[in-house]
């Protein structure tokens, strides 16, 4: 396999409703496609995990263009893929390229997503992957007040997500979890902070506690990992990373540290598939729990983490939630919908190029450049 051309586009898009973090809002959604066209005429699609800012890492959809246009393409026009070793070894060839990982991940996993087309092979069985069903949760942004809080809960738990995951920081942590608690009793809560708290909260942080959380995910710095380990020591809730983690070695030393006791990958935030590849397996041979993170994808980005999460490692409920949670509607036409309440079938897609909805993404682009060898 070797590439005759590669698009880029940016696209603009509604989401239902604004998704509030720590960090800030996001309205509405920029996203970056990125389309890879084989000699053989097969079609990959994979899209980048930035954002318009660099609110949740360095990284934004024009750090990623401008990276991709004159580093990455190039790379890869240079190579021939005749293997799944090969397709393994993409990553390699862009690592001389410091960080811009989410810009890496959207052109490793287009040449993947091709690699299917071509070879006619569903993702899930280029990847390893062996279930055929996985668990969904859903991440709940910072809401105005409890009240809508608690509506939006009791309607998810209706549809039927199997875990709540509830954006939290100063002054919006202790009281909706003693809410969650007193209406809801036992169901599955955790709580993600993006980095709203330093170890000077100790004592805040440990009242956590007493909610009997699933875990607690990134409450420090986005690039710190020896904190975590120190606030892991005082507290019983597990700590996951999520921003601290960029590739298999991070993984490493967390966990040889006690910095956290699970991990979420996302795949954008780790350079690619074969990375996100590595930390699963690093995880799965130390009995560390792993779960599929999201970035409100469109359903591009949706399929391949569902087909990733088919993998024997990923333990506990994602943030793969269906389409509909974000978009009225999706680039992707069906959208991922439940499979039944809480689950989603792995499909047997090979690469997700028959889904995307070519006149939806012509028309929603604002910004579109072709390149070839
Ligand atoms: O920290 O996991 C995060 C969304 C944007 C940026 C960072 C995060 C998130 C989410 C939403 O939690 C996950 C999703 O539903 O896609
Ligand atoms: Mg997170």
């Amino acid at each position: 396999m070797r590439v005759k051309s590669v698009t880029l586009r940016l696209l603009h898009t509604k989401m239902r409703e604004p998704f509030v973090t720590s960090f800030g809002a996001e309205e509405d959604k920029e996203v970056i496609l990125v389309e890879v066209q084989t000699d053989t005429g097969a079609i990959g699609f994979a899209e980048c995990v930035a954002s318009t800012a660099p609110l949740y890492s360095e990284e934004t959809n024009g750090t990623a263009w401008s990276i991709l246009k004159a580093f990455l393409i190039p790379t890869v026009m240079q190579m021939t893929i005749n293997s799944t070793a090969d397709l393994r070894h993409i990553s390699a060839q862009m690592r001389p390229f410091k960080g811009n990982r989410m810009a890496k991940a959207a052109l490793e996993m287009a040449m993947w997503d091709a690699w299917c087309a071509e070879q006619q092979t569903p993702l899930h069985v280029v990847l390893g992957g062996t279930k055929s069903e996985i668990p969904v949760g859903i991440s709940i942004g910072i809401q105005p007040d409890i009240e809508t809080l608690l509506g939006k809960i009791d309607g998810y738990l209706q549809q039927g997500f199997q875990r709540m995951k509830v954006k939290v920081k100063p002054g919006w942590d202790l009281a909706p979890l003693a809410a969650i608690r007193k209406t809801f009793g036992d169901i599955p809560v955790m709580v993600d902070a993006n980095s709203a708290y330093g170890l000077r909260d100790l004592e805040h942080l440990k009242s956590f506690d007493e909610f009997d959380l699933m875990m607690m995910e990134q409450p420090l710095a986005h690039d710190d990992i020896v904190d975590h380990a120190r606030l892991q020591q005082r507290l019983t809730t597990p700590i996951c990373l999520d921003e601290s983690i960029h590739t298999v070695e991070d993984a490493r030393k967390a966990v040889e540290l006690g910095a956290c006791k699970v991990i979420n990958i996302k795949v954008g935030r780790v350079g690619g598939f074969s990375e996100a590849l590595a930390i699963h397996d690093y995880c799965l041979q130390n009995k560390v729990d792993v779960w599929c993170g999201g970035m409100l994808e469109t359903g591009v980005g949706r399929l391949h983490n569902i087909a990733l999460t088919s993998l024997p490692g990923f333990t506990l409920p994602g943030d793969t939630a269906p389409s509909a949670r974000y978009f009225e509607q999706d680039v992707i036409e069906p959208p991922v919908v439940f499979s039944k309440p809480g689950m989603l079938a792995v499909e047997s897609l090979c690469g997700v190029a028959d889904r995307v909805q070519g006149q939806r993404i012509e028309q929603w682009s604002v910004h579109k450049e072709i390149f070839q060898p």
